[in-house]
Order: C-alpha cells, then structure tokens, then sequence
C-alpha cells in the first residue's frame, strides 16, 4: 500500500447514507443489531446457524481453548446437502444456479436439481476412484461449474478439497499436493485465458512427476477439446494408464445417487493455501458447521441477497473469495450467481459489462485492481452497455482507492449502488469488516464496521490495545486484532500448528492478529491501511516477499535477493527484486547479457512460483543495503524502487550500495 493512497484514505470524508428505498427493502435494516448481537454472541451466531439444515443439533454451542475455538459441538451436517439438496427439497429445484459463461462465448445453465445430479454422479466417481471421507482432492481447474461441482462433490462425499488456481505453476502445484497429501488431482485438459489455452493436464503431469506419493489418480474434464481447426494447439500431456481418467468416461456413468455424508460441524471442509511471511503457503483449514454459518450470514446481510437477483462475484474459485462467496455462501442462501471464465479483455475491454447486460446482474462483487484497470481503460466501455440491473456493488482484496470508490460508484452503479468495501482474509473465513447496504453510511476507501457479532480492536505496536473512544475526531491509528473467536475463523494451518499458534495468536496475546494496519475514525469507521508484515497484496492477492526472495535463491546465478513490493497504479503493488549475482554469473545490468540475465530470472520466477509472482522489475546490484547488525533496509529498497529521494541512510553499513541502485533506478527509467 502506497503512501499516497494512505494519505488520501486518512483525509476523506465523504458519507454515502443508503438510499431510502433501498434502506426500505434490505435484508437488515436495524442499526440496533450491533449491539444486540455483541450482547450474546453466542445466541447470535446460533440464531444464524439455526438456519441451516442439521442433521443432528448441536449441544453446545461454542467452546474457546484459544488458539482453538469450536462451533455448534456435537453438529452433524453437510455444506453439499445445505447448498444445493436442500432447494431441491424445499421446491427450489427449477431455480438456477449457474449462468456460466466461458471465454470464447459459450454459455450453460443450471438448474439446481441439474446441479444436484452433476454434482451427485461426480461424488460417485470420486469414490470409485477411491476417495473416502477425510481424503484430500486436489482441484486443478478453469474457473466455471465443473470446478464448483467438484468442491461441492468432495464435501458432499466428506472429503476436503484443496483447490489450486489455475495460474499457479508445476512447482507451487507439486508442493500444494504433497502438503495436503492429496489422494486424487482434479484437473481438466485446459482452461482459456485471454484467447490462449493454459495446459492444466501438462502442468498436473510435472507437478506429479517431481514425485506425489500420495496421488491414486488424475480425473481429466474436457474442456478445451483436441487441438484442431478451431482451437489453438497446445500441450495437452501424456496419457498415463492406470492414472488418468477422462471426467467424461467416469463421471457421465455413474449413478446420481450419492447421499450427502452427515459430517461433524468440526470436521474438515476445506484447505487452502495462502502466503505466509517465511515463504511457504500455509494450509489454511475450514471445518463445516461454523464457516457455513458465517459464510450463510454474510452473504444474506452484506450483499443482501434476495430470491430474484442476479449475483455475480468475479473472483476464481482458487482464492477464498470463490469458495465463501461464490460456492458456500450464495449457494447456502440459493442464488442464481453467474460464472465467467476468462479475461476481462476478450473479445473486448467491455466483457464485464456485457455480461451484466446479457444476464442482468443485479450484484456484482469485485477487486480494486480490476475497477483501477477498467478506469485505465475508460468509461466508454461500460457507458456502452446497460448496467441498469445492477443493485449493489461490492470490492475485496485489498484498500480501495477513494477515486476509484468513486468512479465505481459513478460510472458502474450509476450513482444508485451502495458499495460494501469487505475486509476479510483466507484464515477468517467471511467477511468481517464491512458496510452493512441498509444500514450503514459508505465512506470510499473505509470498510466501516466490524460485521454483528465480529469483535475488532487497535493494538500499538507495544502490544497494548488502544482507546477507540478517545473522542479524538482524527481517529486512532494502530494494528488491527480481532477479539472474540467467530465462528468461520480457521482451525488451523495444515499439518504445522506450531506456526498456527506463531503466527496468528504470539504478537498479541489471546487475540487474533491478522496482519494489517488500520484506522479507526472519529466515527468508528475502520480503514484499513495494508499490511504490516512481509506480504505483498499484488492485484489484491497474497504473495510473500520471502517467497519470491527464496524462487530466485534457486536460481544457480543468484546469491542473494530482496523483494519489495512497490507502489502500482493498477496492481496495488507491483513486485521488485534486488539481486546479487554470484561471483561466476557477474555480469553488467546494463549489457545485453545483463538484460538477458534479468529477463532469465523473470521468467523463473513466473515459473516457480506463477505468473501472479513474476517481477516487474530486477535490479542487480553488487551488495544490498544492511544495517549495520545485518538486515535488509527495506524501506531505502522501496525508495529506490519507488523513485524517491533516499531517506536516511547513515545507519548503514555501506551507503555506496544504495547509491549505485539508485544509479541504476535512474539509468533505466531514463
Ligand atoms: C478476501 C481476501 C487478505 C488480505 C487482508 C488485507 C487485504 C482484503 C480488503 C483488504 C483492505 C479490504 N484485504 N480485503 N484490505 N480492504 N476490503 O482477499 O483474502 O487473499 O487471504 O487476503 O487482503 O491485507 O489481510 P486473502
């Protein structure tokens, strides 16, 4: 997060009260429910979770050994039965479920009782295929219906699923499988992305052949087809005897009968990983019963969900915002939701809005990195399409740009959406700081409240927690901690609870630390002001500097790297990294083969790690600035990177490092 854009969040003062008529006819209405919920938590989140179907009640409903929280003890339920089955039952069945629009045009629907079937017959593969309940499935998809149904298969059969973005590469692929001991990987043939195909089955088969032990199986959707006329060649791997299966020979002949597995509120739902500051993804584990009841609850209030509309949340099932918000929270509630696949770009710069036009999306939930794009663009390709369906908007990932809120609110809503900026995290599981659309008054850039029945705090650097109420109009300023356990929080890192208890509950005692800094204003407003630890929120998603530091380690030129994520108009930040080379690898940055060199290391980066990690920009340099007991100055990094006037830099050990940096900063901006 920029300086600048911290600067403007701390200066705004803009209030959007909601509508009138919006206000009239929103999910909640009733300010008063704050305080009623943070009067008994406890009966609160039962209240909620007492609308989901149960199998079996619960007998308690909370109990606290922090680190550990559990929820709704002694609960027997299914998140695959509660998502789609019970529609089915309560005469939903005809509803849709999925508007699904692949890149190159191609549309489906379905139904929920058709969801129910595909999802049925995949959970009967998954068995014969030899899935058992506490298995892990590993899903390596394109983003559209066959990856919701197979995450919607796994909990239906009692399985976890781990799934993996698509644009992860064979390296992050192969350590995600083996940490989770993953039994089968999910996978298809390809999946489109701006017009070209991404190998998914070729990048499965060098993930596993680095050697996955744990893996009985491949399960092979079709979704690019055989290379012809029509479609770009590409590597769609070798077949693997006795391992690979096509979806279509499996999945298309089993029975749709496949009962939904009665699964403890604390068993295992899912696992997804997400950077952590030492640079190995962490494992982040969901149970059932309590994620269901936050995910159910925040996707009725905040984007407040009605039977008639249209939801749309662009995000991809391989991030946490696919699983909470476009799988299990919507789907709880029975929306009718649309699915895109690909590129905002094809076959033009108005995709987003011609697919709300073609199906009148009525809510539509996306990132700032993609509003600051579409800016960069220009209002010419949403004002050529009709966006009058829409009815509220929402952002998530990372702060959000007062300009950009405000062009959102112009020129997608109309001037008429109210906007719910959400702050959340993979460990929360759902939303837990955001504007509630009938209620709250929306400041751009602010997440305003912690969500009923969520507890949030500042806390000083010291560790002390800060007066919120000091009356100060300016507002208070600190690291935010959450205070009471909720019930989506994560149970813990997979296999690693050591660094469970590390890295969330060490810096501040009996609270939850996630990670970012904070404002609290006059009003009780909370802006949230990035992170304050080692993660870098590139085009809103989580990469650790210590990871791509570690990638380009591995490279036999490099001997040492820093990373730093630098201020980016539309990414948010864009990655830079410092290397020294090895003495036999010196070469000149500015000489062809220095440029070779930097473009060589780019593209390892990209393909250990993904394309999301690839650096914008490398310097070489022949020593990195140190204080003088040894650590990295990163903050005279980012100066350089950034462009700035170096800030003080008599607490080095060797100012010339820096200096010849900026030399370089400077040749090659020219
Ligand atoms: C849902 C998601 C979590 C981190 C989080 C924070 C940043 C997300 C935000 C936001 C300000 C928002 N973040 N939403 N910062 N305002 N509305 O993004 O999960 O990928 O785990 O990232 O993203 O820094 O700590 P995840």
């Amino acid at each position: 997060m920029s300086h600048d854009t911290i600067d403007t969040l701390l200066t705004e003062d803009r209030v959007f009260p909601p509508s009138e008529s919006f206000a009239a006819q929103a999910n909640v209405n009733d300010p008063e429910i704050y305080a009623r919920a943070a009067a008994d938590r406890q009966a609160y989140w039962a209240n909620w979770a007492s609308q989901l179907r149960w199998m079996e009640p619960w007998h308690t409903v909370s109990d606290w050994q922090l680190p550990y929280a559990k929820w709704f003890i002694g609960g027997r339920l299914n998140a695959c039965d509660n998502c789609v089955d019970r529609h089915v039952d309560e005469g939903r069945g005809d509803k849709v479920a999925f508007i699904a629009e692949g890149e190159p045009g191609d549309v489906r629907t379905f139904t929920y009782a058709e969801v129910k079937t595909h999802v049925s017959r995949l959970g009967n593969a998954l068995k014969a295929m030899g899935v058992a309940k506490g298995d892990r499935v590993c899903l390596y998809m394109p983003m559209g219906p066959e990856l919701c149904f197979a995450m919607l298969a796994c909990a239906r059969i009692g399985a976890a699923h781990s799934v993996v973005f698509g644009g992860f590469s064979a390296e992050s692929l192969h350590e995600r499988i083996t940490d989770a001991g993953a039994k089968l990987v999910v996978t298809a043939d390809g999946s489109w992305r701006n017009g070209k195909v991404v190998p998914l089955k070729e990048i499965t088969d060098a993930a596993l052949a680095k050697g996955a032990p744990s893996v009985t199986g491949v399960l092979v959707y079709e979704r690019v087809g055989e290379p012809s006329g029509n479609v770009p060649d590409y590597n769609r791997g070798a077949w693997h005897e006795g391992r690979d299966q096509w979806w279509h020979d499996v999945v298309d002949a089993q029975s749709d009968d496949c009962p939904c597995e009665p699964m403890d509120a604390e068993d295992l739902l899912y696992i997804l990983y997400t950077s952590g500051s030492t640079g190995k993804p962490k494992g982040i584990m969901h149970t059932t019963g309590g994620y269901l009841t936050g995910v159910y609850a925040t996707a009725q209030w905040v984007f407040d969900l009605k039977d008639s509309d249209i939801y749309w949340c662009t995000a991809d099932c391989g991030w946490v915002t696919g699983h909470s918000y476009v799988v299990y929270g919507p789907m709880a509630n029975g929306v009718t939701q649309v699915l895109y696949e690909g590129s905002p770009a094809v076959p033009d710069k108005d995709r987003f809005w011609r697919i709300i036009e073609r199906h009148r999306v009525t809510i539509l939930y996306t990132a700032p990195t993609a509003i600051r794009m579409f800016m960069q663009w220009g209002e010419e390709y949403p004002n050529r399409c009709d966006l009058s369906s829409l009815r509220l908007l929402g952002s998530v990932g990372e702060p959000i740009n007062p300009e950009a809120w405000m062009w959102y609110r112009r020129v997608i809503g109309g001037e008429r959406c109210p906007i719910v900026d959400t702050w959340w995290q993979t460990e929360t599981g759902a939303i837990m700081i955001t504007p509630l659309p009938g209620i709250s008054g929306t400041k751009p850039g602010s997440a305003t409240r912690p969500f009923p029945g969520v507890a949030a705090t500042l806390m000083n650097e010291e560790g002390q927690e800060l007066n919120l109420d000091s009356g100060d109009p300016e507002g208070t300023g600190g690291i935010l901690a959450l205070t009471e356990p909720w019930p989506s929080m994560l149970r813990g890192i997979w296999g690693d609870p050591e660094r469970y208890q590390q890295t969330y509950w060490s810096r501040f005692p009996g609270k939850y630390f996630p990670g970012d800094g904070c404002k609290v204003d006059g009003d009780g407003s909370y802006w949230l002001l990035g992170r304050v630890d080692d993660i870098m929120l590139v085009s809103g998603h989580n990469i650790s500097t210590m990871e791509v530091e570690s990638a380009l380690v591995a490279h036999e030129a490099v001997a040492e790297a820093a990373v730093i994520g630098k201020q980016h108009a539309i990414k948010g930040q864009a990655i830079a990294a410092f290397v020294i080379l090895r003495a036999s690898h010196r070469v000149d940055p500015t000489s062809p083969e220095g440029e070779a060199r930097i473009a060589e290391l780019k593209a390892w980066v990209a393909a250990k790690i993904g394309a999301i990690a690839r650096p914008d920009d490398i310097y070489i340099s022949a020593d990195l600035p140190k204080t003088r007991s040894g650590k990295i100055m990163r903050r005279l990094l980012r100066d350089v990177a950034e462009g700035r006037a170096l800030g003080d830099t008599t607490t080095l050990a060797d100012p010339n490092v820096v200096a010849s940096l900026k030399t370089q900063y400077e040749e090659k901006e020219g």
